[in-house]
């Protein structure tokens, strides 16, 4: 993904960072993604109709958010993965990823009033390691660690120097990697 900012310059330096632990749990728990109801075998109604009634009746949350993330978007269990599910079971449609397809994504998001911005990233709810990189040109200009949990925020200051991209890569997953650019 290639974003573009007319508010350079951008920042360098990494002031605040927050990481946001997932609401669900799901290490390893996925066998069949779309079998929301953790019943095993294929997806069917009843996975379905447990995924309705948890979003819109108050319904048990699903046992594994990788499984009730029908569209691997990074978002367990939401109206999306139910019109997913029901496409597959009904019209044929796309049917749900492999359980341990890797799903990760990072953006700018700027900051209303403030040239300074953020970066966020988000990866698939199994994915529980993302490593994060400022890079410029060829090289990496800096290396701003692991971070735990599927999505975060890092809040960004001013600085000197200008890196042209920020990479996340899904740990442990090789080549399941994303880029947002500066310009
Ligand atoms: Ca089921
Ligand atoms: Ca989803």
């Amino acid at each position: 993904m290639k974003l573009s900012f007319s508010w350079l310059p951008l920042t360098a330096i990494v002031s605040v960072m927050i990481c946001l632990a997932p609401s669900y749990t799901s290490a390893q728990c996925c066998e069949v993604r779309g079998d929301t109801d953790h019943s095993g075998g294929p997806p069917n109604l009843a996975d379905v109709v447990y995924l309705a009634d948890y979003i819109f009746g108050g319904g048990e949350v699903p046992q594994c958010a990788d499984e009730a993330d029908v569209n691997l978007d990074g978002y367990p269990g939401d109206i999306s993965d139910i019109v997913m599910l029901a496409d597959y079971i009904f019209h044929s449609g796309t049917s749900p990823a492999d359980c341990d397809s890797c799903w990760v994504d990072i953006w700018f998001e700027p900051v209303f009033g403030s040239p300074a911005s953020s970066v966020v990233w988000r990866a698939a709810p199994h994915i529980n390691q993302v490593e994060i990189e400022f890079r410029y040109g060829e090289g990496v200009w800096g290396n701003l660690g692991i971070f735990f949990g599927n999505w975060g925020i890092i809040d960004l200051d001013p600085g000197s120097f200008l890196p042209d991209r920020v990479r996340a890569c899904a740990v442990g997953y090789d080549s399941c990697c994303d880029e947002a650019w500066v310009w």
